[in-house]
């Protein structure tokens, strides 16, 4: 028989995106050890673009930490959000109105590869390309984790706890008995067609609303812009040639001298959103997208994501230093509570923001009542402080 590796940590860190690379680097510095296991290759993970901006929150998780130089240097405030209704521009201050807790414009990729970096600086133990990654006695004392690397040889890690930060289509959830996790799902009953562009960012965050649908403009890096268009649910990509893509932004963002540039991605975005409670079962525990899926509607995947890996840090650390397992025990219950506030923020942008455009679906009463929201999120010092500490992720 084939020989197996065998080891021992205290947590194995399954999954090396936003959320297991933070618990990683959190955990190290606090002395704790971690083996961070990954199914893809470093590249691979370096490259993948997603979100963009890092909110209030999450930046404080890094400051605690002492890696604000590491993780967040250069990445710009992003204070202001333009909201064109009709072509008319609007504006909120979420710097001024959340008390001067500001987002930063830091792009995903980016961030993942100062966390590898940072990770790998101090002597941390990532393990890309790892196949057929498993984990075993989840409810046991020694959970543990097996997996092959690129040589071919088998891994079995035994551990205290397992954190399955491994996205939504990971290992880690489906190996919680189903009859042990409620799971709530919702399908928004729109599309996004999102398409990834060198154009120039624009100046601010860009919402258009208007008869012709939603859309938006983000910045992603110095050249780079992040763009969304509703569209049908099942929409086809084949009927969004580049013309179509470039003529609509132009009309619902109402600024026809939008420059077009090469575009590297297009997708059409499940506008789904998905919760499981509890989000840990036995030793294991589930972080980020592995436990819950929020559209991309107000920016909080990521941020979800982040907050949940401070969470279980501070939990492990008390556990482990102090042996003291209450965090430990209330690690779901307060995860869960964070994501349905954020769950229904991102549901009221997405009702507020798309109802009162284009009607086809909603039908006229809604998109006026939709409209009345709008306008109140501009005339409301109350309502936009609301929503900006929100956006702020600390309401
Ligand atoms: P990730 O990023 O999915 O990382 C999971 C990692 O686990 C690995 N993996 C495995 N490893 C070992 N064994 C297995 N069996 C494994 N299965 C998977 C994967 O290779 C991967 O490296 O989850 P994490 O860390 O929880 O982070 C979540 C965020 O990535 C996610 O919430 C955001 O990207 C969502 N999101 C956005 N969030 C925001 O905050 N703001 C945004 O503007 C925003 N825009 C977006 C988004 C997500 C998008 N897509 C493609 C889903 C835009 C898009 C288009």
């Amino acid at each position: 028989m084939a020989e197996v590796v065998r080891e021992s940590t205290t947590v194995v860190v399954v999954g090396a995106g936003p959320s297991g690379l933070t618990l990683a680097n959190l955990l190290q510095g606090a002395g704790i050890g971690c083996v961070v296991v990954e199914a893809r290759s470093r590249t691979y993970v370096e490259q993948r673009q997603r979100a963009g901006v890092l909110d209030y929150h999450a930046t404080q998780i890094f400051e605690r930490a002492g890696l604000t130089e590491r993780v967040i240097q250069n990445a710009k405030n992003d204070p202001l959000l333009e909201v064109r209704i009709d072509g008319e521009p609007h504006f909120i201050d979420i710097l001024a109105l959340a008390g001067g807790r500001g987002n930063r414009i830091l792009p995903q990729q980016i961030l993942v590869q100062r966390l590898i970096a940072s990770l790998l600086e101090d002597g941390g133990d990532l393990r890309t390309e790892a196949a057929g990654v498993d984990l075993h006695d989840i409810d046991g004392d020694r959970p543990r984790v097996t997996y092959t690397d690129a040589d071919g040889v088998a891994h079995e890690i035994e551990c205290d706890y397992i954190a399955g930060c491994d996205g939504f289509h990971g290992v880690s959830r489906k190996r919680i008995p189903e009859d042990a996790l409620e799971t709530f799902a919702f399908d928004h009953g729109i599309g996004w067609f999102t398409v990834l562009a060198e154009t120039p960012p624009p100046v601010h965050p860009t919402m258009g609303v208007s008869r012709h649908g939603f859309a938006a403009q983000f910045p992603r890096g110095p050249r780079a812009s992040r763009f969304y268009l509703q569209c049908l649910p099942d929409d086809d990509l084949q009927k969004w040639p580049d013309e179509r893509i470039w003529d609509q932004l132009r009309v619902r963002l109402g600024d026809e001298n939008l420059p077009s540039g090469p575009i590297s991605e297009k997708a059409v975005v499940e506008m789904r959103s998905f919760v499981v409670d509890p989000m840990s079962y036995g030793r294991l525990f589930l972080v980020g997208d592995a436990a819950h899926v929020i559209t991309p509607m107000g920016g909080k995947g990521m941020n979800l994501a982040l907050a949940d890996a401070d969470v279980l840090a501070t939990a492990i650390r008390a556990a482990v230093q102090q042996g003291d397992d209450k965090l430990l025990g209330e690690y779901s219950a307060t995860c869960v509570q964070r994501t349905w506030r954020y769950q229904e923020f991102s549901r009221w942008m997405t009702e507020m923001l798309h109802d009162s455009g284009d009607d086809s679906v909603s039908g006229p009463f809604r998109r006026k009542l939709a409209r009345a929201r709008l306008e109140r999120l501009f005339t409301s010092t109350a309502v936009g402080t609301t929503w900006a500490e929100m956006m702020a992720g600390v309401g």
